[in-house]
């Protein structure tokens, strides 16, 4: 078939680096579709009956990574689901189906991932940009702490903090040196003001589609 393929933003960054906020902002801003892995994640492992969600929280706690096979299946329903109907919103029309644009917030996070990503998903998509948000580590920990106090998430705490990003430093940021090698990466410094990041990520995203 000769359908444009999906196009893929991956948006990397440690914990509470902004991914999810300027997701938000670019999606509203550009149209994309927004999937974050960990939202996703999170969802399933609250669904009533979920075979993973006892793995999936053990995980969480741990700042650890939950294998491909789940995260790669969420994802890829999610994308699925967003191209039926936006495809359904063109059905008895000649035009050709925009096929979509799509932030991948969140993943991926490790080698596992993206050896499951290449293998399950590969160039049935175009992975155009890796946009990585960075912070130093102390901003990182005081935005997730702050946040913690409300938001009710499982890991935003001192004991998980610490776990999360040792994690990022040492699975996440090969994968995006494995990126850079490829020139698909944009680094960020996210810790400025939310209104000064999102400038940035216009500015690239506008060059990427112009
Ligand atoms: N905030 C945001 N931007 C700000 C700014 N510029 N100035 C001041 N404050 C700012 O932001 C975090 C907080 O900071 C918010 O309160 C926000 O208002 C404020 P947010 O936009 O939520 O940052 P984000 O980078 O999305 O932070 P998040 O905590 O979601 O990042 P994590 O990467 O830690 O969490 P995620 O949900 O992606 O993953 C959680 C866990 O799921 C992982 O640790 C892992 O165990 C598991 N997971 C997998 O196993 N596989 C996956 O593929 C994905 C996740
Ligand atoms: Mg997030």
């Amino acid at each position: 078939n000769n359908l444009p393929r999906p196009n893929v933003i991956f948006v990397l960054g440690g914990p509470g680096a902004g991914k999810g906020t300027q997701c938000n902002l670019i999606s509203k801003k550009f149209g994309h579709v927004h999937l974050s892995a960990g939202d996703l994640l999170r969802k399933e492992q609250n669904t009533a009956g979920s075979q993973y969600g006892e793995l999936i929280a053990e995980h969480i706690k741990n700042g650890t990574i939950v294998p491909v096979e789940i995260t790669c299946k969420l994802l890829m329903n999610a994308m699925l689901e967003n191209m039926i109907s936006l495809a359904k919103m063109v059905e008895g029309n000649d035009k050709p189906i925009a096929t979509g644009n799509f932030l991948i917030d969140g993943f991926p996070r490790n080698q596992d991932n993206l050896d499951g990503w290449q293998k399950f998903v590969g160039d049935k998509v175009n992975v155009q940009l890796v946009l990585v948000f960075e912070c130093p580590e102390e901003v990182y920990i005081a935005r997730c702490l702050k946040r913690g106090q409300h938001s009710g998430r499982a890991d935003d705490n001192p004991e998980s903090m610490k776990k999360r990003l040792d994690t990022h430093l040492n699975q996440t940021m090969p994968i995006v040196k494995y990126y850079e090698k490829l020139d698909l990466v944009k680094r960020i410094d996210s810790s400025r003001s939310i209104k000064e990041v999102h400038e940035e990520c216009c500015t690239i995203l506008q060059s990427l589609m112009a």
